[in-house]
């Protein structure tokens, strides 16, 4: 009888660990006091205007974030005829993310282009949010949208066009304040993603096709700090499943 008590002790212990290990969602957190990269992946892309080198490192913030920043100060732009914005790439390799939200705090330091990066695998495979407060590309004769703007887009080529156009958001676009804090939340589910900025500009897309891959920064023709990156996994794990196998592992317990 006793026995069969600690059985059912043993059975409820499991069932409940593993119910809130399964609802629990990951978070990391990223605030660069300790200096390192070693997380991190550096890539500029191919065929660049200016082929840079990016100059992604970790300094003191000189731009009102807090302690030590990630910084890019080098202005690598663009293809070849400065068409398309493009640039360098800095990503976050330790796991691929399906459904998650991600923040950031921003501070620029000029007017050029700048954004987030998900779902990649590749300088021809991710989609990207990128802002512009310049009136460049002038013209435009990729999207034919050029700036001031905010667009989601998806990658899908390493030259022309580079990218398929998602949405864009132009006429109500509010140029980011530059030399100031800034927030950015990118909301990525079932391939429906919302970016929102701490001004209350918003942008939303689709895509069918999107599956997992790496998040992180592209910057073009900017200099600009990055602090507290935070991610947070929202893919779904089914409680049923988890009580399943807790049931299945106690059953088999000798
Ligand atoms: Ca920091
Ligand atoms: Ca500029
Ligand atoms: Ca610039």
């Amino acid at each position: 009888m006793l026995s069969c008590i600690k059985t059912l002790n043993l059975v409820f212990v499991c069932i409940i660990t593993l119910f809130i290990a399964g609802i629990a969602h990951t978070q990391v957190v990223v605030d660069f006091e300790d200096g390192e990269l070693d997380d991190w992946e550096i890539i500029d892309d191919v065929d660049l205007g200016d082929v840079g080198p990016s100059t992604w490192q970790i300094r003191d913030s000189t731009l009102g974030l807090d302690g030590k920043a990630l910084y890019q100060g080098s202005n690598i732009w663009g293809d070849a005829t400065d068409s398309c914005l493009m640039g360098t790439f800095i990503l976050y390799k330790v796991e691929e993310f399906t459904d998650f939200v991600l923040e950031i705090d921003v501070a620029a330091a000029d007017n050029d282009g700048m954004g987030l990066v998900w779902a990649y695998t590749d300088t021809d495979k991710h989609y990207r949010v990128i802002m512009m407060n310049d009136v460049w590309p002038s013209p435009a004769p990729i999207d034919g949208v050029g700036g001031p703007f905010v667009k989601i887009a998806k990658r899908v080529s390493n030259d022309a066009p580079w990218y398929e156009l998602l949405e864009v958001v132009k006429a109500g676009y509010v140029p980011y304040a530059e030399q100031g804090r800034l927030h950015w939340i990118l909301e990525v589910h079932g391939g429906s993603f919302t970016f929102t900025r701490e001004d209350g500009l918003s942008i939303s897309a689709e895509d069918q096709e999107y599956k997992a891959g790496y998040v992180g920064i592209q910057i073009y023709a900017q200099q600009v700090e990055f602090d507290n990156f935070m991610i947070t996994s929202t893919a779904a794990v089914h409680p049923a499943d988890k009580l399943a196998s807790a049931w299945g592992a106690v059953k088999d317990h000798p």
